[in-house]
Parts: structure tokens; C-alpha cells; sequence
């Protein structure tokens, strides 16, 4: 270890291209932050009440996506509105005529705003459902894993309009978080992938966070995304080292000294026979 510290910083460079390329290589494709939540009409819908929609009630979050598929055998409607009277919020053609929903085809709205949505069936007014749209500020918690050399780092995101999608380790270095979406995020870092965490970059700006907390092994920071960010950079007094990369380092630097050596000992055998 001591042998190739030197080297180490010479060959620097070397790793954290190494840790780019990988990092390219693992890049996840980003996903939409909203969700589709599938829902149905049962088999059978015709003689249901409130079991005639499923799930009851739909829970899910704003900007979430909800597709009814019939499943029944008969002509149904997903009409907003407490039955008999459509309220106009999702369902209706017009004023007066409800979008009909055949076999095996689907009704699907998207909820902007937090809030209990009742519906039913304006030709089985019988049926009913509710969609229970709680506020997106209710953050969403993502779990991400990071490698390096065969060991995981878990990591907890937490954010209402950010995303994160991969988490990258370049040994040594800084830990890379991939995003997609604007806004703030907080994130539970394990302090044996990097702890002291000093600094964050996006793109090539510092962008300012905050230490909401620190246990034995983690510690959590808050930051708000800039638009137009997909990566984030975030550097601390110590970042894991890579295994691999180290070793191969001290393989070369032996190999560098036995070759070094080598020619040293052809050269002077030469000049022996001058
Ligand atoms: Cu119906």
C-alpha cells in the first residue's frame, strides 16, 4: 500500500476514467415520476355496488394515471359524480352523454389535484367507486442500491418531483446520482460509501445543501435539483475506494519495478560488453 501511493496519484486519472466508463455502461433509462395505477370494472358489475369497480377506493397520488379496464361483459360508464348526477370532473362526453366503456376496453384520467373523487355508472347507477388522490407533496420514498466490488450501499431518496434512478460510486472520488425531474430532494447516504460529505455539483455549478441528519451509518442531506440536471455530484472527505482498481495499480507498479529492473540489468550487460 505504502509502495504504491505514489503511484496512486499518478494514476489517478486512470480510475476515474475507469469509474466513468462504468458508470456509462450501468446508466438506468429515467422513468416518468407519475404513475398509472390499472383499476377495473369486475366480471359481473351489473348486479355490484361498491365492489363493482377494483380496487375500492383507488388510492394513488396527483399526477397519477388511473386505467379502468372492463372486465365485465356488458356496456359500463366511469363517471365522476355521486350517483345519479355526474359532476363533470372526468366521464362525460358532454353534458348530458357519458363516455361508454365496452368489453375489454379502458377508461383512463389523470387526477392533477389532491382530493375524493366518487363515481359510478350512469347505466347502473348502482355502481359506485371512489379515487382518493392524496397530495404529491407526500414524499415518495426510492430505494436505490449502489456497487462496488461486490458490496451494496443502500440508498434512500425522498422527494415529491425528483426522481432518482442510479447511484454511481467513483472510487475515491465522489458519489454520482442520476435524476430526472426539478425540485427538492433529500437523500440517506451510508457512511461507508462516503461520509463528510463537503460539497455537491450539478453540471459544473455547486449547488447548495443542507445536513437534515446523521445516525452511526448514514448520514441525510437536502438539496433542491436545478432544471436541466440529470446528474449530481457529491463529494465527501471519503469515498470508497475501489478494491479492484487498487490492486490492479500495485500489480502495475510490480510490474513497472520488474521491467524497470530488468532493463536496467540488459543496459548495463550491454555496456559490460562495449
Ligand atoms: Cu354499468
Amino acid at each position: 500500500m505504502v509502495a504504491a501511493t505514489g503511484l496512486m496519484n499518478s494514476k489517478y486519472a486512470v480510475a476515474i476514467a475507469l469509474a466513468a466508463i462504468f458508470s456509462a455502461a450501468v446508466a438506468v433509462p429515467t422513468q416518468a415520476f407519475a404513475a398509472e395505477v390499472q383499476a377495473e370494472i369486475v366480471p359481473g358489475a351489473s348486479t355490484k355496488t361498491n365492489d363493482a369497480y377494483s380496487p375500492n377506493p383507488i388510492e394513488i397520488k396527483e399526477g397519477d394515471t388511473v386505467i379502468w379496464t372492463n372486465r365485465d361483459g356488458a356496456l359500463h360508464t366511469v363517471t365522476s359524480g355521486t350517483s345519479p348526477e355526474p359532476d363533470g370532473i372526468f366521464g362525460m362526453r358532454d353534458a348530458t352523454n357519458p363516455v361508454l366503456v365496452p368489453p375489454s376496453r379502458t377508461f383512463s384520467f389523470t387526477f392533477t389535484e389532491e382530493g375524493e373523487y366518487p363515481y359510478f355508472c350512469t347505466l347502473h347507477p348502482a355502481m359506485n367507486g371512489l379515487v382518493k388522490v392524496s397530495e404529491a407533496g407526500g414524499p415518495a420514498m426510492q430505494e436505490i442500491t449502489a456497487t462496488l466490488d461486490g458490496n451494496s450501499y443502500k440508498v434512500t431518496a425522498k422527494s415529491s418531483a425528483v426522481q432518482v434512478s442510479s447511484v454511481t460510486i467513483e472510487p475515491n472520488t465522489s458519489v454520482e446520482v442520476t435524476v430526472s425531474g426539478t425540485g427538492e430532494v433529500e437523500l440517506t447516504l451510508p457512511k461507508a460509501m462516503i461520509d463528510g460529505i463537503n460539497k455537491i455539483e450539478a453540471g459544473d455549478q455547486e449547488i447548495a445543501f443542507q445536513s437534515v441528519g446523521s445516525t452511526d451509518s448514514d448520514s441525510t442531506i437536502k438539496f433542491t435539483v436545478p432544471s436541466g440536471v440529470s446528474e449530481v455530484e457529491i463529494y465527501g472527505a471519503m469515498v470508497v475506494p475501489e478494491f479492484g482498481v487498487i490492486a490492479a495499480l500495485i500489480l502495475a507498479a510490480s510490474l513497472v519495478a520488474v521491467i524497470g529492473f530488468a532493463r536496467f540489468k540488459g543496459t548495463s550487460l550491454g555496456f559490460g560488453r562495449f
